[in-house]
């Protein structure tokens, strides 16, 4: 079997991020969700992966190499605009042969991997296998409607939703999946839609398995859902110090240092990490933080939130909560008179003033 993970995409929910940056490489618990679902494929005994990419190839190759550190060899498949799941899956068809394959969407997340669905994938009695995942809002996901545990139809964004069962950003295919992406036509918003694959091998009589995600699911397409799985990592981390603590400092529950920060005068209280080469100055973080490296935050309180690397954060007067920080980003008190908020910040960008 065969894994391709598409990291190509427009990411226009998460703007400003995706002006300059792969969103599938935006980290949770200071890794890329990317990394993520390729060690899920990995760790099902998938080691031959493809990776869709677009405008931001270069970064997810710079990111994620040859694969080797994963156990994985990596294929890269440029896809020249975001056409759609099904246009991408077309494109990778001379990589994925007649395999049996995963089909992953770089920017989901399984917290419990995906390994015993693959296993019943590799039976080989069915030509699809779709994972299903509970939500509290049907009616904003693709939702799978059932009859007799079969999987009849997929409604996008049903008012009267049939189940709470959403599709996920995971599907399993064998070789039939072409004939149904060659077949199918764009949708009114020009792209080849996977919904419409999947209803395509329905009607044709293929067998298409609905399976329930085993543990909990994220689609991390906006900032809510990034703070969300960030949030069900580092639960589960376990607690690790290779950084220095100073003894003014307290650190509460569990907190990861990575290599060569520091906490000086200041409260950690996990979960949460802070990254390589970091400093933490008379500061406050709290639960659910993710600090990346090389960043200084000085004189700030900060809990639920991600600040990516290099990032500085000095003198901010209110708490920062619930917030995705970018890289090389600077928040600070200007000494400049007169007094005021003084901003340069990027298109499409969400500033909560106090
Ligand atoms: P989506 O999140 O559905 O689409 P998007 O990335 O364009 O984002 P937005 O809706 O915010 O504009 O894509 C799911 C995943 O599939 C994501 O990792 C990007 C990837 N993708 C491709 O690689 N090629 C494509 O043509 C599309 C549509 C998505």
């Amino acid at each position: 079997m065969k894994g391709l993970i598409l990291s190509g995409g427009k990411g226009t929910r998460l703007r400003p991020f995706t002006f300059t940056g792969a969103k599938q490489l935006v980290p949770i618990a200071n890794k890329p969700v990317l990394f993520y679902a390729i060690e899920n494929l990995v760790e099902a005994g998938i080691q031959d992966i493809g990776i869709v990419v677009g405008d931001t190839g270069d970064q997810i190759s710079a990111a994620v190499g040859d694969g080797s550190r994963f156990g994985a060899r990596v294929t890269y498949l440029p896809q020249d605009a975001p056409l759609g799941i099904a246009h991408a899956v077309k494109i990778a068809r001379p990589f994925l042969g007649t395999d049996r394959f995963v089909l992953f969407l770089g920017d989901n997340f399984i917290r419990e991997g995906i390994a015993p669905l693959v296993a019943t994938f590799r039976r080989g009695e069915c030509d699809a296998l779709i994972v299903l995942a509970p939500v509290p809002n049907p009616q904003d996901f693709g939702i799978a409607e059932l009859q007799d545990g079969r999987l009849v139809r997929v409604v996008e964004k049903p008012q009267d939703p049939p189940t709470n069962l959403a599709v996920t950003g995971i599907y399993m295919f064998d070789e039939h999946v072409f004939e149904a992406v060659e077949s199918i036509r764009p949708s009114a918003r020009g792209e080849l839609e996977i919904t419409d694959t999947i209803q395509y091998l329905i009607d044709q009589g293929r067998s298409v398995l609905p399976q329930r995600v085993q543990g909990s699911w994220i689609d991390t397409g906006k900032m809510e859902d990034i703070l969300e799985a960030n949030r069900l990592v580092l639960e589960m981390l376990p607690a690790r110090s290779e950084g220095y603590v100073d003894d003014d400092s307290r650190l509460i529950g569990t907190v990861v240092l990575e290599e060569g920060c520091r906490i000086e005068n200041s409260v950690v209280r996990g979960p949460a990490i802070i990254g390589r080469d970091t400093r933490i100055v008379n500061s406050y973080v709290g639960p659910f933080s993710s600090i990346d490296h090389h960043c200084v935050i000085e004189n700030c309180e900060i809990e639920h939130s991600i600040v990516l690397e290099c990032s500085t954060l000095r003198d901010v007067s209110y708490r920062i909560e619930e917030s995705l920080i970018g890289r090389y980003v600077e928040i600070s008190r200007s000494p400049l008179k007169p007094k005021g908020y003084k901003l340069m910040i990027g298109d499409h960008s969400k500033v909560g003033m106090v």
